[in-house]
């Protein structure tokens, strides 16, 4: 890999294994989850998500995908209970998205993929901090949310409305009192499974929590999705689509569902 990652030909998901060994690894993600092979697990408790808006800070453009950041300093933002235990922290939600609607999510449901897919990162407060949960077996847990066409999203439309100020990467901007609880869908019935960030360093610390149900989006709020930009103010403008990683082998991990 001669440049930085990325998802082009010369240094997308094939690639990354070259300066990121760990991307041949035993728990790696995203998968394809397979509903019939799922085990019901009955000890899987419902997610309990407690987000406070005022701790919505700004919305950055890092050149590969757009994040809106949390304030992570105390626990008024967390994840508790589903499959995991004790308290984490809300960091920042991101998403994942297709140059077009057959495509663009990491997770796939049997083969499925959806046009995009959205990620709320969690660290384990058992560590002192991202950086330190980030490469623990139970350091992390992302709550994987697909975007489904359908109706325009008008908790979406929110976000989306920031991306004026935000097209080029190393582009961020102020984004207060935002309640990301309103993205979640109405039932959270959840599949999970321990994997990896989906990006290079690929660490493999995640409790993934994959909602079964999809929220709306509309094809116009998913164009809006393809204005941003990989590149910089100044460089040759190459639009932020497909930005996802295909899904990896599962060697022999169990997916669990919370429901029947
Ligand atoms: C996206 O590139 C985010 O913008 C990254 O956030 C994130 O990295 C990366 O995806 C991997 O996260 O839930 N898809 S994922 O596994 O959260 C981290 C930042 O660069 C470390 C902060
Ligand atoms: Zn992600």
């Amino acid at each position: 890999m001669a440049h930085a990652w990325g998802y082009a030909a010369n240094n997308g998901p094939d690639k990354w294994v070259s300066n990121f060994p760990i991307a041949d690894g035993p728990r790696q993600s995203p998968i394809d989850i397979l509903p019939g092979g799922a085990s019901y697990d009955s000890g899987l408790k419902p997610l309990r998500l407690k987000y406070d808006p005022s701790n919505c800070l700004e919305i950055l453009n890092n050149g590969h995908s757009f994040q809106v950041t949390f304030a992570d300093d105390s626990d008024s933002s967390t994840l508790k209970e589903g499959p995991i235990s004790g308290v984490y922290r809300l960091k920042q939600f991101h998403f994942h998205w297709g140059a077009s609607n057959d495509k663009g999510s990491e997770h796939t449901v049997a083969g499925t993929k959806y046009p995009a897919e959205l990620h709320l990162v969690h660290w384990n407060t058992k560590y002192p901090s991202f950086g330190e949960a980030a490469s623990k077996p139970d350091g992390l847990a992302v709550v994987g949310v697909f975007l489904k066409i359908g109706d325009a999203n008008a908790s979406l439309q929110k976000v989306l409305d920031a991306f004026n100020d935000i097209r080029a990467k190393g582009k961020q901007t102020s984004f207060a009192d935002f309640d990301p609880s309103t993205l979640l869908p109405g039932c959270l019935d959840y599949w999970t499974y321990d994997g990896s960030l989906t990006t290079p360093p690929l660490l493999e610390s995640v409790t993934w929590i994959v909602c079964k149900e999809p929220i709306s989006v509309s094809c116009e709020q998913m164009a809006k999705f393809r204005s941003l930009l990989f590149s910089a103010e100044g460089e040759p403008e190459c639009c932020m689509v497909d930005n996802y990683r295909p899904p990896q082998p599962l060697k022999g991990r169990s997916v669990r569902a919370s429901f029947q």
